[in-house]
């Protein structure tokens, strides 16, 4: 398909998600820094097109599951960003009541069955979302995101397995930042393209440009179409690159400038934004008011934050399911 192919609508939708998540991250590292957010913020600036891309390719009753680098999907799924930030800021209007944060975001309405702070958690909870839908035969999909880093864990293989044997409706999407926390790919995997791990599990394995949000959704489409049309499961490898640290304070001693000049060069918002303009002739004014309206959202999801109550010391328990001092606490 050519950009010419593709309404200006959903044009303009890619481009305002890309921007969303893009903006919405930069304002969470402020208000961390301003002190509004407690905790770990992992970023995904400069990785917009992928998530928005995959999830473009989904309808709403498709599932997806997250990782720790998350906020891009959930915003890309339609995560409202003032539930989203009042979490992060950990009050009680946020998506998991103010007490999951950045890791444990979830909403099971929207299909975004969580945030995952452990890597390669989110792979076996999609397969086996696939598994209910398959034996439902409901015409769903799930469709989970990882990093090249979970890919070496026993949970992607035993997933895909499973996955390839039951040929599920799922769909496995590799965002490869190229490292996993400081260690480059090269020195944890012997393959360049992970999505060559594909046919030890009899599935077809796509290798595409990550930052191309038109490149992402088309494979990511393929494989939603063979997923519904009972052909079973695709890894979908996205080729992209975080441009903050692997954590806000990451001192990131392991890239060089050149690596990082290179890619941020590869905007994918920049990018698709000059394509707009050039390819698609969208007239300025209408990019730009798109540009003021995520500004706009993202200024009432940050008041709408810092007005929330934070939860009461006495709800401290609420909702917990463990074992505390021998006893079990619901
Ligand atoms: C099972 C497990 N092992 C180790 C960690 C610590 N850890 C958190 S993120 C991360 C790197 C993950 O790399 P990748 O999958 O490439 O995702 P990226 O951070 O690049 O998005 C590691 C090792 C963890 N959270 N869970
Ligand atoms: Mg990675």
């Amino acid at each position: 398909m050519s950009i010419g192919d593709y309404s200006t609508e959903k044009l303009l939708r890619l481009y305002r998600q890309m921007l969303m998540v893009r903006e919405f991250e930069l304002r969470a590292i402020n208000e961390r820094r301003a002190g509004l957010i407690p905790g770990f913020i992992h970023s995904c600036v400069g990785q917009e097109a992928t998530a928005v891309g995959a999830c473009a390719a989904l309808e709403p009753a498709d599932v997806i599951t997250s990782t720790h680098r998350g906020h891009g999907h959930l915003v890309a799924k339609g995560g409202e960003p003032k539930y989203m930030m009042a979490e992060l800021a950990a009050r009680t209007t946020g998506y998991c009541g103010g007490k999951g944060g950045s890791l444990h975001m979830t909403d099971f309405s929207l299909g975004i069955l969580g945030a995952n702070g452990i890597v390669a958690g989110g792979i076996p909870i999609a397969v086996g979302a696939a598994l209910a839908f398959q034996q439902k035969k409901d015409g769903r999909v799930a469709l989970s995101f990882f990093g090249d880093g979970a890919t070496n864990e026993g949970a992607f293989h035993e997933a895909l397995n499973l996955a390839g044997l039951w040929k599920l409706p799922v769909i496995f999407f590799c965002e490869n930042n190229l490292y996993g926390e400081g260690t480059p790919q090269a020195k944890q995997a012997p393959v360049a393209d992970l999505a060559i791990r594909a046919s030890s599990y009899a599935m077809p394995g796509v290798t595409v440009d990550g930052n191309d949000v038109l490149a992402v959704y088309e494979a990511t489409k393929a494989a939603a179409d063979r997923a519904r049309a009972g052909g079973g499961p695709t890894l979908v490898e996205g080729k992209t690159y975080r441009y903050r640290g692997h954590y806000e304070g990451d001192p990131m001693v392991y890239r060089s400038k050149a690596e990082m000049d290179e890619w941020k060069g590869r905007d994918p918002i920049v990018a698709f934004r000059t394509r707009l303009l050039s390819e698609a002739g969208l007239p300025e004014a209408e990019v730009a008011a798109t540009e003021l309206a995520v500004q706009s959202a993202l200024d009432e999801a940050v008041a709408f934050a810092a007005a929330s109550p934070k939860p009461a010391p006495e709800t401290a328990l609420a909702g917990v399911y463990g074992e505390i001092s021998g006893g079990l606490v619901f």
